[in-house]
């Protein structure tokens, strides 16, 4: 019985980690979105992205909401604010992580409730130095997770 626990354990961590997305020179790693509240109409979504050149990430888009937007958090005044950014530059090589309480991606206007466990995909508009922009496809598991809401 011991050892089958510890099977279980170890496959759902694996699970957890999920397979790093790559395309179009872009590293994505662990993609998660904050599970929400029945009722609530936005949830925050974090990463970690790496690009192998100067990328910039300009939007995107996922079937569980109507609008996506990049924000970012700031104090203010002793006042928490969150702000939409038109991009989110990802130098060459170097890891930007989107997480609570600094950047992050929003989905607003939820079409349903997110639960934990949910498998949220998500299409990321990155453009490149010569202007093109390309999507990048990955899917963000919801997590309850505490601290800062988005
Ligand atoms: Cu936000």
């Amino acid at each position: 019985m011991k050892t089958m626990s510890v099977l279980c354990f170890a496959l759902s961590a694996a699970l957890l980690t999920a397979t790093p997305a790559l395309a179009e020179g872009v590293k994505v790693e662990n993609a998660w979105v904050r599970a929400t509240a029945p009722g609530q109409k936005v949830a925050g979504g974090f990463m970690d992205l790496t690009a192998d050149a100067d990328m910039v990430l300009t939007g995107g888009s996922s079937p569980v909401s109507r609008g996506f937007e990049l924000h970012f958090m700031r104090m203010e005044n002793g006042v928490m604010e969150m702000r939409p950014m038109k991009e989110i530059p990802l130098p060459k090589g170097k890891t930007v992580s989107l997480e609570p309480g600094a950047l992050h991606v929003m989905f607003i206007g939820l079409k349903g409730q997110i639960k934990t466990g949910d498998k949220v995909p998500v299409k990321l508009t990155i453009k490149g130095k010569d202007g093109k922009e390309t999507l990048l496809e990955l899917t963000a598991e919801a997590r309850q997770a505490g601290g800062s809401q988005y």
